[in-house]
C-alpha cells in the first residue's frame, strides 16, 4: 500500500527523503511566494496526519524561493469570494494542518527566508524550532488587507511574543527582522549563511533520539501547555513513565552508567 508521506504522491509540497531519517517539505509554490491555496494546505494536513505512524524522523519545513511563506493565497480567496461559512472551514482545515504539526509528534524544524508574513507565520508558528537568516522577515499584514487572523496567529504568535505585541503587529503592521526577532520570540536561531543548512544541522540531530522521547517532547508539551497545573504534573508522571522506561532507553543509559557516553559540557569545552 502506498504511503502517505510517499513524495511521488504530492504536488503543491516537494518533498525529499534524507538517508537519517529526515524529510525536507519544502512549499513549492515560488511564483506565488508560496502562498497558502487549498490544495496546499490539504497536502499538509495529510503529510502530517501520517508522518508518526509513517517514522519520518524530523521534518525541515522550507518554502523554494526567496521566501518562505507569503501567507493566504489572497487571489485565490478574492476569486472564491467564500461565504463566511466556507472561509471559516478554509480556517478549520488550516488549524487541523497547523495541530497535526505542533501536535504531531515528530520534530519540525522551519527554515524560513524573507518574508513570513501572515499566514506563512501562522505555519511556521506550527514548528517546533524556527530558523532564520539575515533575509528573514515577520510580518502580520492582515490589519492592512482588511482581513482577520484564520490559522492560529492569535495562540500561537502571541504565545511566542506577548499579545500586545501580536496585537501590534497586526494593527500597525509592523516588521521583525534580525536579532530582534530572536531576543522576542519569533525564532530560536539566526544565521549568517543559509538557514536551510542550519535547520538539517538540526534535524540530524534530533533525529538520533529515539522516536517515542521525541514523540513526548513535540506533543506532550504543547497538550500539558493547555492544562491546568495539577492535570499537566499527572500527564507529565504518566508521559515520563512511559518514555523513561522504554526498553530502547536501556542502552543509552547503560552508557552513561559505563562512563562512555558523552557528558554535558559548556560550548568551549
Ligand atoms: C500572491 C501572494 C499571496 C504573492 N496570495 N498571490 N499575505 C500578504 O499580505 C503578503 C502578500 N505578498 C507580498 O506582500 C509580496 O508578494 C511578498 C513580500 C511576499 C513578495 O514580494 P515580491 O515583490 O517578491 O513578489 P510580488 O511581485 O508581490 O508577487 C509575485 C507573485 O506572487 C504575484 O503573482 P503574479 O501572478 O502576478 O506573478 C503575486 O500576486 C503572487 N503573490 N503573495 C496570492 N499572499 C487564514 S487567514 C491568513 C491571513 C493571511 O495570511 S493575510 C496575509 C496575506
Amino acid at each position: 500500500m502506498t504511503q502517505q508521506t510517499d513524495p511521488s504522491t504530492y504536488q503543491s509540497l516537494a518533498i525529499e527523503v534524507k538517508d537519517n531519517g529526515v524529510y525536507v517539505v519544502t512549499l513549492n509554490r515560488p511564483t506565488k511566494r508560496n502562498a497558502l491555496d487549498v490544495a496546499t494546505i490539504e497536502e499538509l494536513v495529510r503529510f502530517f496526519s501520517h508522518a508518526q505512524q509513517e517514522g519520518v524522523k524530523a521534518v525541515v519545513l522550507a518554502g523554494a524561493g526567496d521566501h518562505f511563506c507569503a501567507g493566504l493565497d489572497l487571489v485565490e480567496h478574492w476569486k472564491a469570494d467564500r461565504s463566511p461559512a466556507d472561509f471559516m472551514h478554509v480556517c478549520l482545515r488550516w488549524h487541523e494542518a497547523f495541530n497535526k504539526m505542533e501536535y504531531g509528534g515528530v520534530p519540525i524544524i522551519a527554515a524560513l527566508q524573507g518574508a513570513v508574513v501572515g499566514g506563512g507565520l501562522e505555519l511556521a508558528s506550527g514548528a517546533h524550532i524556527r530558523v532564520m537568516d539575515q533575509s528573514t522577515y515577520f510580518a502580520l499584514p492582515e490589519g492592512q488587507r482588511g482581513i482577520f487572523t484564520g490559522g492560529g496567529a492569535t495562540i500561537r504568535v502571541s504565545d511566542m511574543i506577548g499579545k500586545y505585541r501580536m496585537i501590534d503587529m497586526i494593527l500597525t503592521g509592523r516588521v521583525y527582522q534580525g536579532q530582534e526577532a530572536v531576543d522576542l520570540g519569533l525564532a530560536q536561531y539566526i544565521t549568517e549563511g543559509s538557514s536551510m543548512e542550519k535547520a538539517m544541522e538540526l534535524a540530524d540531530k534530533v533525529a538520533q533520539n529515539l522516536p517515542l522521547t521525541n514523540f513526548a517532547i513535540c506533543s506532550a508539551i504543547s497538550h500539558m501547555n493547555n492544562m491546568s497545573g495539577m492535570d499537566a504534573a499527572y500527564a507529565e508522571a504518566v508521559v515520563g513513565g512511559l518514555v523513561n522506561t522504554q526498553p530502547a532507553a536501556r542502552e543509552r543509559l547503560e552508557a552513561f552508567a559505563n562512563k562512555t557516553a558523552a557528558r554535558v559540557r559548556p560550548n568551549n569545552e
